[in-house]
This record gives C-alpha cells, sequence and structure tokens, in this order.
C-alpha cells in the first residue's frame, strides 16, 4: 500500500482597490498595468485546499466543490503543476533522502465557502489556495513573493491573495513575467480599523468571465491607453502612500475612482460589458449620500467583474455607513430579496 502526503491550507478572497484589467501576454497572465487590493478576512470568504500526493495515484485530479473537474484542457492549472513540480525537483536534487513527490500525481480538493464565480473573487482565492498547498505539502523553501509568480500564472488576480493586509502586484516588465509578482505593502495590523462590507446582490454566475471580458477591452476600447499610461501609475503611487499614511479619504476617493474607471473601459469595449446592475448604482447613491450628509468621505465602494459591491469603511464609522446604506437599499425594488448585507469583514 503506498502512503498518500497531505497538506490542507486556506486562501482568503482579496478585493482589488485598483483593478487588474488587460493582460500583455495571455499565457504567462502578464497584466497592462500595477493592481493594488486588501485581502478580506478568511472567517467570511476563503477557500480551502488540499493537495495530496501518492505512487499509487494515477492522474492529477482536482474537485471543485465537490464536482470533479475536468482539468485536461487546463492550461493555466497545469502550469502552475509543472512549475511547483519543477521547484520539487530543486528540494529533491538538494536532499537525497527527499522522497520524489515530483513524480506522483497529485490529487486537489477545493471548496469555497461563498459562491463561486459570482464576481466575488473565487478565482484569486482558490488558486493561491491550490499553490500555497502544493507548496506546503513540497516543503518548497521559495517565499510568498516567489510563489505568486507561479499563483499568478493561476489566475492574475490570485498573486495577490497569498498575503494578508494591503498588497501591490507590480506589472513588471520582463517579458518571462519574472518580476511580475505581489509585495505586501502594509500587514493588517498597519490599519486594524480597516473594513469591508460585501453586498451580495447576485450569487449567479457572471455573463462575462473577466479573462474574456478584458481582451476584449484591450483590443477594443480607445478609452483603455488612456487609462493604463495616463491614469493608473500616478494612482498606484498615490494609493500606495494613502494606505502608508493610513489617510482613508485619499484612499476611499482613489478606490471608486479607479472602479469607475474599470467600469467605464468595459463600456467603453465592442461589445460593451455591463457587470453592474440597477441595485449596484443604488449602492453607488447611497455611499455618495453618506458621505455628503457625514461632510467627508467615510465610505467607499467598488465593484469587480459583477454587481456585487464591496464597501470599505472604518469601524469607527460603521453606524453612520451601514445604517443609511441598509435604509437605502432597502426602498430599491427587488433588494431585500435578491441581497444581503453580510457581516462586516475584518480585513485579515
Ligand atoms: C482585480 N479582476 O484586480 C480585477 C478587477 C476583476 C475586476 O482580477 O484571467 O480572474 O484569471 O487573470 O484574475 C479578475 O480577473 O483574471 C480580476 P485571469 P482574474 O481583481
Amino acid at each position: 500500500m503506498n502512503k498518500i502526503y497531505s497538506a490542507s491550507t486556506t486562501a482568503p478572497v482579496n478585493i482589488a482597490t485598483l483593478k487588474y484589467w488587460g493582460k500583455r501576454d495571455t499565457t504567462l497572465n502578464l497584466p497592462t498595468n500595477s493592481s493594488i487590493s486588501v485581502t478580506l478576512s478568511q472567517d467570511d470568504l476563503r477557500t480551502l485546499t488540499t493537495a495530496s500526493c501518492s505512487k499509487s495515484f494515477t492522474e492529477d485530479t482536482l474537485w471543485l466543490n465537490g464536482s470533479k473537474e475536468d482539468i485536461t484542457g487546463s492550461k493555466r492549472l497545469l502550469a502552475c503543476f509543472r512549475e511547483l513540480r519543477e521547484l520539487r525537483r530543486g528540494v529533491e536534487a538538494a536532499d537525497s533522502a527527499a522522497l520524489p513527490m515530483s513524480e506522483f500525481k497529485l490529487h486537489l480538493v477545493s471548496e469555497n465557502n461563498f459562491p463561486t464565480a459570482a464576481g466575488l473573487a473565487s478565482s484569486a482565492a482558490g488558486l493561491a489556495a491550490l499553490v500555497r498547498a502544493i507548496a506546503d505539502l513540497y516543503e518548497l523553501p521559495q517565499d510568498a513573493t516567489e510563489l505568486s509568480k507561479i499563483a499568478r500564472q493561476g489566475s492574475g488576480s490570485a498573486c495577490r491573495s497569498l498575503f494578508g493586509g494591503y498588497v501591490a502586484w507590480e506589472m513588471g516588465s520582463s517579458p518571462d513575467g519574472s518580476d511580475s509578482k505581489a509585495v505586501q505593502i502594509a500587514p493588517v495590523e498597519h490599519w486594524p480599523e480597516m473594513r469591508a462590507c460585501i453586498l451580495v446582490v447576485s450569487a449567479d454566475k457572471k455573463d462575462t468571465s473577466s479573462t474574456a471580458g478584458m481582451q476584449v477591452t484591450v483590443n477594443t476600447s480607445p478609452l483603455f491607453a488612456h487609462r493604463i499610461n495616463n491614469v493608473v501609475p500616478q494612482r498606484f503611487e498615490l494609493m500606495k502612500k494613502s494606505i502608508l499614511d493610513r489617510d482613508f479619504a485619499q484612499f476611499a476617493q482613489l478606490t471608486m475612482q479607479d472602479s469607475n474607471s474599470f467600469h467605464a473601459v468595459c463600456l467603453d469595449s465592442t461589445p460593451p460589458i455591463f457587470y453592474m446592475n440597477d441595485i449596484s448604482r443604488a449602492a453607488i447613491r447611497a455611499v455618495d449620500e453618506i458621505n455628503r450628509l457625514a461632510g467627508q468621505t467615510v465610505a467607499a465602494y467598488t465593484f469587480d467583474a459583477g454587481p456585487n459591491a464591496v464597501i470599505y469603511y472604518l469601524k469607527e464609522n460603521a453606524q453612520v455607513v451601514l445604517g443609511p446604506l441598509k435604509a437605502a437599499l432597502k426602498s430599491q425594488d427587488g433588494w431585500a430579496s435578491a441581497s444581503a448585507i453580510k457581516p462586516e469583514v475584518p480585513t485579515s
């Protein structure tokens, strides 16, 4: 009987405050701009993955939320396996007592505790957990930034989920992707008052996948070049500074501007891509009104490739933000049944 070796890990969801949208290399998942995200607490949204390997396994297999996936055509997943096995061969070469795990087939069992592919960054947590679990199984010495280059090839945004707190994905310039990696801007303890509230407008699978949508934008949107060349580079530096300075008003303004800019280039694409709906727009108006009544910026909205809103605010403003938000959105037709305000999610 051949022994089975296993390692389990969880990875959190991250929500971009400066959006990744566009690839300059679709095979290596190299982006057209750098991005920034906040990693959410694993208490609410996370992927749990167990990686196993054994001499007795006959094929690499992935079970996602209880269903066996066909991964034979998944070039990105296979690229992650290939790169992780390559690193494992380094461990085996350095230690003659190390088991030849790089030659064993892998079994991955992965579960999300939230809707998959509904614009809640499931691929980010999923691929980050998968890479981390295999790296742990293989006892790889590489740090999170090195592993982020592998997770990136599985799904771009996954590279940011290998860190907690505030994270930058530096786009890099090398054609081989060796400098396109995630780094931590600051740990969660740096700004412990930060909170995120997720408004689940819809848990349905999104219409346009991010991978397909971003290439439509790259190829057809005249506004896109302006965004990546003239807007994002400065915003990236300003947002990093706002995080390091714990300047919430500045962080919030930049976050909302970047969400709007991302959805603007989606709308500017041919055919146009719509991710927000009427309830999303009601949430934007509610946040605007909350900030107007507060006389300062106490809340920031951001929307990914789906209609669900993520609202950032500071703990001390929870009542000022969440009370009016609930009241405003309750008056929206369909909101009460179509949505839920999740408990506040401390970042971790
Ligand atoms: C982000 N999104 O920065 C942006 C904002 C969606 C909107 O990263 O093709 O699933 O796997 O690299 O990472 C979603 O794109 O795309 C995404 P792939 P991914 O979070």
